[in-house]
């Protein structure tokens, strides 16, 4: 099955959804989790990315995230981010379920868009109810409260639950869409990775994209390998 297939039904659905990860901003220069060179250091992301690692260093974890904080700053959406802004802008219905914390989807004009694994930018206190959207550097890790208490990334670690609205409209998307899209993501992160089964399942049919074969390549009916940017762009031609 070919790229010609996949941009014809593509072009003839009227409802599409698409599942994003960390290889749609990589070529926006932000490094992945799982590749070579990911961005987990020295460290397996289950062993950082949990709140039992925040509660043990919230230093270590805050530094982690400041450094992803300033990384982000400084990139662009990229070609992929930009076709999906086209895709959304295009479709009567549509939505984009991002695994990604970067908000490049938004900043590329994209509209209906489910986060599932919260946003980079989004703090919240671990002693009140307060939250906030803080965009630039803090003086102090890890930056606290008005109240006293340790503010957290308002990021979904391993072992919490995602947001309810969010996964909701995700599922519902999955589970209607004619089209479902998979691109950049490694298939191994549940929730989100069993969307793609409950699309196909419902009758969707499903393209991946991806550097290499996943999880997913074989619930795919077409399998696309290249980078994100340089696929995107031929499918939304
Ligand atoms: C390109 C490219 C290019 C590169 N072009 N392609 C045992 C079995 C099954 C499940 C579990 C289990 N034990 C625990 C669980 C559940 C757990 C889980 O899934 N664990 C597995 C790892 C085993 N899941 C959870 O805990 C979730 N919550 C949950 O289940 O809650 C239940 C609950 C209910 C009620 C109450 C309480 C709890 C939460 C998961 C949260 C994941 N969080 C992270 C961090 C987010 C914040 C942050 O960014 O710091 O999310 S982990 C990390 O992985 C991040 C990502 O969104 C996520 C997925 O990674 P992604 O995007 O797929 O990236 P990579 O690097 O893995 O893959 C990149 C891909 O791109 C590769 O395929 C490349 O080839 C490709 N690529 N360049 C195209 N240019
Ligand atoms: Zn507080």
């Amino acid at each position: 099955m070919s790229i010609e297939q996949a941009k014809e039904w593509l072009a003839q659905a009227e409802s599409v959804a698409v599942l994003i990860g960390a290889g749609v901003s990589a070529e926006s220069g932000i490094p992945t989790f799982r590749d070579s060179g990911g961005l987990w250091r020295n460290f397996r992301p289950e062993d950082l990315a949990t709140p039992q690692a925040f509660h043990r260093d919230p230093t270590l974890v805050w530094e982690w995230y400041e450094w992803r904080r300033n990384l982000v700053r400084n990139c662009r959406p990229n070609p992929a981010h930009e076709a999906l802004a086209v895709l959304d802008a295009g479709k009567p219905r549509f939505l984009l379920i991002t695994q990604n914390v970067d908000r490049l989807e938004e900043r590329a004009g994209a509209k209906r868009i489910a986060r599932l694994h919260g946003s980079i930018w989004d703090v919240r206190c671990t002693a009140c109810s307060h939250s906030d959207i803080i965009y630039g550097p803090f003086e102090e890790l890890p930056p606290r409260c008005g109240c006293g208490g340790i503010l957290r990334p308002g990021v979904v670690w391993f072992g919490e639950a995602l947001p309810r609205q969010q996964w909701d409209a995700a599922y519902r998307a999955a589970t209607t869409a004619e089209l479902f899209l998979v691109a950049g993501t490694s298939a191994v992160v549940y929730p989100a990775a069993g969307l793609v089964a409950a699309a196909r399942d419902s009758g969707a049919r499903v393209i991946e994209v991806n550097l290499e074969a996943t999880g997913h390549t074989l619930a795919a009916h077409v399998a696309l390998r290249g980078p994100a940017g340089v696929i995107f762009r031929e499918l939304a031609a």
